[in-house]
Formats: structure tokens, sequence, C-alpha cells
């Protein structure tokens, strides 16, 4: 007997990966665990019996020879499975796009960095040629929409892309997606999102935004998911952490969510016994182990200690920096321009900075004498500069809002560097050649 099955509280993108082990592996029966995420019940009420599908006690572990697991790569997080762990006539296959290292270890594994599992079973369906329901294709897109956000979380690769093209050309139905996609929020989890807006703390951190808050919850956890979600959104930070008090059981759960790149939740909340992906992760720590307060605490020093790998204006400015003394003429300096292929100098005289002269003011020489005319009649003054020391999103951010597209970095009253537009684009864009 071959059984594929995947994590507790399933989400939508482990349920699509069994069904679509359930096609990749026609002898196979896809095992669901007994708790699944709400939306994920609501989903199967209707659709249960249109799919291959048993719970965990319907499993006769004794005639099984194959197990497939999808969408993690831990034991524990499977649903009563601990009598298969160390039989040795069992073979293994392992789907999943966690690269946090579990301890499955399977004999024949597709485990690669994707936005969702689906999008690799979806890969080597489109690749032994099969076509698929449109009921199937839905369930999948769910999948797919709910680990990336709807392809938009950093952690979305091309090829999550291709898959719901995939998807959507087999007849996925995007009303459906959308009825479960977006759950009606339910009454509890309104009243705490109300919660953690009364008490944001925003944080600026490396040049982040961050929100920590600890929340008690009353009674059963329920999937808070979708409120940190929410709430991160509504706030409009680059992270969001919500620890989840749960004192009957002396335990707090953090959900953790990233809108960015450099903050990778999935990462940090693997120091804390948890795991996830970038744009979203979990841990549950026990209050002997750390108090939600020293929790908060450590999180927060977690991404303080992170600055040290983040990129600074340094690593990204030009230098060093042409710049021409203020009796130079407007031929010289265009001459100096073109020669250089750059689209701006800067105005020194004897170390001090006086302006910037750039393409764009060469349009201002109405008559032919004024190419004569020194550099210092046309520059720019009272220019805007940056230190070295601070983040690239800084200077873009300086670059937008002052309509500037030279921005001269000057360390200790003189100038080191210069960071342009290009600069800025390359850094955002890796488009830096090895
Ligand atoms: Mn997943």
């Amino acid at each position: 007997m071959q059984i594929i099955t995947t994590h507790k509280n399933t989400d939508f993108d482990a349920l699509a990966s069994v069904i679509a082990g359930t096609l990749l592996y026609p002898d196979a029966v896809g095992v669901i665990p007994k708790m699944v995420n709400p939306n994920v019940a609501r989903f199967l009420s209707t659709h249960k019996t249109a799919f291959n599908i048993i719970l965990p006690h319907e499993v006769e572990h004794a005639l099984i020879d194959t197990l497939v697991v999808v969408d993690t790569d831990k034991w524990q997080r499977l649903d009563r499975m601990d009598k298969l762990k160390n039989r040795k006539d069992i073979e293994i296959h392992l789907w999943d796009h966690h690269m946090n290292g579990g301890d499955i270890d399977a004999h024949w594994a597709c485990h690669e960095a994707a936005g969702a599992t689906i999008t690799l079973m979806v890969r080597e369906m489109r690749k032994r040629g099969m076509s698929l329901s449109p009921l199937a294709s839905t369930v999948m897109l769910i999948g797919l929409y709910e680990d990336t956000g709807h392809l938009t979380f950093p952690s979305t690769r091309a090829e999550d892309a291709h898959a719901a093209a995939f998807l959507l050309e087999n007849g996925a139905d995007l009303h459906v997606a959308g009825f479960f996609l977006n759950p009606p929020y339910e009454e509890n989890q309104k009243e705490i999102l109300f919660e953690l807006m009364k008490q944001t703390d925003k944080l600026k951190i490396n040049d982040h935004s961050i929100a920590v808050n600890i929340v008690k919850l009353d009674g059963k956890v329920m999937t808070m998911a979708n409120v940190v979600n929410m709430y991160r959104k509504i706030i409009n930070v680059d992270a969001a952490f919500v620890i989840f008090v749960n004192e009957a059981d002396q335990r707090s759960m953090i959900i953790a969510r990233s809108g960015i790149d450099r903050i990778d939740v999935g990462l940090m909340m693997k120091n804390f016994g948890g795991g996830g992906h970038s744009g979203a992760g979990s841990a549950t720590v026990k209050f002997q182990d750390l108090t939600p307060e020293a929790l908060k605490k450590a999180i927060i020093e977690q991404i303080q200690k992170d600055q040290k790998e983040v990129a600074r204006v340094s690593d990204i400015m030009s230098f060093p920096v042409t710049t021409v003394p203020p009796d130079t003429t407007m031929r010289e300096v265009h001459t100096i321009m073109a020669e250089q292929k750059i689209r701006g100098v800067l105005v020194v005289d004897n170390g001090e900075l006086l302006g910037i002269i750039v393409l764009w003011d060469f349009k201002k020489i109405r008559q032919e004498r004024q190419w004569d005319s020194p550099v210092k009649a046309f520059m720019a003054r009272n220019i805007t500069t940056i230190t070295p020391d601070v983040a690239p999103t800084k200077a873009a951010q300086i670059m937008v809002t002052n309509n500037i597209g030279h921005l001269p970095v000057v360390h200790e009253g003189e100038v080191i560097g210069i960071v342009t537009r290009t600069d800025i684009l390359t850094y955002y864009y890796d488009l830096l050649p090895d």
C-alpha cells in the first residue's frame, strides 16, 4: 500500500500537494491529518468525496510499503506516522519547498526552494503531459496562491507563475479560489485584530519597520495566520511578529509575516524551534524556555544583529567621484561627462563640496557664449548628501522624495563617493556582474 501524507494543521498547499500526489502516484491513497486549517476544513466538508483521501486512523500501517510526504520534511509534523519512522522496509519519497533542514530521510526527494510545494508537483505533471480536472486545478491554485500570497511574497519564483498558468489553462476556477482564499473573519479573529491595532508599537530597526505584539488568548488557539497577515498590511510594516500567549498551556505561539527579502521570518523562527519560509513563519515556545516578554526581546535582538549583513551605502556607491573646480567652463565639464559616460559631476573647491552639475543643467544653456561660463553659474547648490553607513533603501527614499539622481556620500566632511539611480537599480535587481 502506498500513502501520501502531509503536515498537521494542514493548509491548502499541503492539501493540494496530497491531491497532486494521488495523481502522480495513481496507486496511492492520500492521508489528511485530523487537524486541518479552518478554510481547508470548510473546503473538505463539501469536496472530500471528490478525492481519494482518508484519515490517519483509517491507515493500516502494517500494509504500507511506500510513504510519500509532501509540504514538510519533519516527522513530528506528521499525524500518527511515528510507527513508520524506524521501519527499514518502507520507501520514502519527499516533495517539499521548506529548506530548513528536516529529519525525514527520503530515498527519493524533490526538495527545492519554491513559493509552494504544489509548484514542484505541478511542474512534474506538466513534464508528464498530464491534464487536470478543473476541480483539481482549482485546489492546487488555491494552495499556490495561499502560500505565495497570490504570487506576491518574496519567496515566489518564476516557477510558481508557470504553475499558476498551467492550472488556469486546466480550468482552475478563480471564483471558487477567491471564496476559499478569503475566508470571512470569525468574530474572535476580528476582536484579536482590533486588539493588535490598539497596541500597535512600530519599531524602526536597521531602516526596517517592525511590529512585535504580545496578545493573550483566552481558550483555544485558532488560526491566526490570516489575522497577522492582515495586521501587517493594515499597519504597513515590513515585518510583523505576534506572540500569542496561551496561559493554560504555558506556552506562546509566534506567528510572523514579512513583506521584504531582508527579513526572512522562516529562518528566524527556526531559532525558536519553528520554521516556515521567508515570508511566513511560526514557532511554539514554552514559558519555561522563554517568557513572552523575553521572546519579544529575543526577536528584536535578532533583527538588530542582522544589521551587519545588510548592505550599506558604502557598498553600493560609485567612486572615485569626478569633481571639477568651480571655475571650470561648461564646455570642459560637458567633455568630461561625455568621456567618462557619467551624468553628474560634483563641484568642489579645496575639498569643500559647493554644488553639482548634471546633464539636465546643460539644457539651461541658451547662447553659444554660455558654454564658456564657469560651472558655478549653472550648478545646483545646497545639495543633499548622505553618509556611508545608512542602508541603500534610505538613499533610494531620499532620491525619490527630492527627485534627484545623484547623492554625494560624505564622510567626516569629505566626499568619498556618489550614489546614482543606476547604483540603486543595480543593487535592487542584483545586476552586478559576478
Ligand atoms: Mn507549503
